[in-house]
């Protein structure tokens, strides 16, 4: 299913006449409308292959219809969402469960849907089928000289993937760790791991990036390989210029102060990307922005903070993608509204006025601090997040075009009830 520009103008009139009203209200009060209208059309958030469908946890899973059968489709249903909000014009794919049959025309397809292809993503948490050896006890941590070569030999091929699809960078995550005190040696762990990554950093093109995610627990219970942002920071900063620290905002222990996390990695050159997601206990991967949107505020005003200190390109300079897990909702739904709300935070923040906030931060005018940041959050900017849309060719109301052309019903008829995404 594709939707025609046209059937979205035809959407849009329905909701100009509102909208204009609110836009007009917010130009009257605020100057900088226009500069962030500009910066917000630029911005693109990739989508990640294995959201797609519905999620589920260890106790059930309960579809929806409709998913994606093959790469072709997820890469058609990242093209409804990026036809619908014109912010979604990237697909961030996952090897081994997007590995292209014919590289030539999925680049042609996604070049049909206006799509690049972000970060790919290795897989040493699961075993595979004729996998030889097996990652219950570790990949690049491997104490088993032959596990870790198998693991590095994986990431090597997912990096010669994304070369072929144009892909710049190699996302990994590890779920090596430990269950109980005393399984793993700790130094050792940690020198494995990094003795692998090593061989991985030396097989990247030269204009690629290496983003080490972090995770806190889960799936091992005892400790984490590559468990918080210093561990991360430590392998990234041995392996050298081109490899970076991707932050996952569930990947924390609770309370964790992100925005100061993020705001030190950008200081010391090393904060390569972000996946966003929201939580309340753990990795709940809900939609971006549903929890906690303040948090999500403020780390928005952190990024532009440190990146503009540094001349950063927003739109660029830094991977932003989403990696989230959609239990109840429709997936594409779900998808569309964590879209929004990266866009929200984002828009908030380049509302805020950091000259203002400096000069009270300066006079430890803790009272004036608060007002300013909180006068940016609690605007409305979603007529300026809509507008960005519209001069785009996107919609005013995203979700409403999509009850509205009853694109669920469509792909179930195209695909069925019973159809299954890959992923976990
Ligand atoms: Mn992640």
């Amino acid at each position: 299913m594709q939707i025609s520009k046209s059937l979205i103008e035809q959407n849009n009139e329905s909701n100009i006449l509102s909208h204009t009203k609110k836009l007009d209200y917010l130009k009257s009060e605020i100057d900088s409308v226009e500069a962030i209208i500009s910066k917000l059309i630029a911005f693109q958030i990739a989508i990640p292959s294995w959201a797609l469908g519905t999620g589920g946890t260890r106790f059930g899973r309960f579809p929806g219809g409709g998913e994606p059968r093959s790469l072709e489709e997820k890469i058609e249903d990242v093209g409804l969402l990026h036809a619908l909000n014109q912010s979604s014009g990237a697909i961030s794919l996952h090897i081994p469960w997007d590995i292209p049959q014919n590289h030539q025309a999925i680049k042609t397809l996604a070049v049909q849907h206006g799509l690049k292809f972000d970060a790919v993503n290795s897989n040493t948490f699961q075993d595979q089928k004729n996998q030889e050896h097996t990652y219950k006890f570790g990949s690049l941590q491997n104490v088993n000289k032959a596990i870790r070569k198998q693991a590095i030999d994986h990431n090597i091929e997912v990096i010669k993937q994304g070369i072929e699809l144009g892909s710049e960078s190699l996302t990994v995550w590890l779920s090596d760790g430990s269950c109980f005190p005393g399984q793993l040696n700790f130094r050792k762990a940690y020198q494995n791991t990094l003795e692998s990554l090593e061989e991985i950093y030396a097989a990247l093109p030269e204009n690629w990036k290496l983003f080490l995610e972090y995770k806190a627990f889960e799936p091992n219970f005892y400790s984490t390989t590559v468990g918080d942002w210093g561990m991360s920071y430590s392998y990234v900063q041995k392996l050298g210029e081109k490899a970076f620290t991707l932050v996952d905002l569930g990947h924390h222990l609770p309370n964790a102060n992100i925005e100061q996390i993020v705001a030190l990695l950008l200081m010391e050159g090393k904060l390569g990307g972000f996946h966003f997601n929201d939580s309340k206990y753990g990795d709940d991967d809900l939609t971006a922005g549903a929890i906690k949107p303040y948090q999500l505020f403020l780390i928005f005003s952190e990024l532009m903070d440190g990146m503009d200190a540094k001349g950063m390109n927003h739109a660029t300079d830094l991977g932003w993608m989403i990696d989230a897990s959609h239990n109840v909702k429709d997936p594409l739904e779900d998808l569309l509204q964590s879209v929004e709300g990266i866009m929200t935070a984002y828009a908030q923040a380049l509302l805020l006025d950091r000259n203002a906030l400096e000069i009270a931060q300066d006079e430890n005018d803790v009272v004036r601090c608060q007002e300013i940041l909180q006068g940016a959050f609690r605007t409305d900017v979603r007529a300026i997040v809509a507008e960005a849309r519209l001069r785009s060719g996107g919609a005013l109301n995203p979700i409403q075009v999509f009850r509205n052309l009853k694109v669920r019903e469509n792909l179930i008829g195209e695909r069925g009830t019973l159809t299954v995404a890959t992923g976990l």
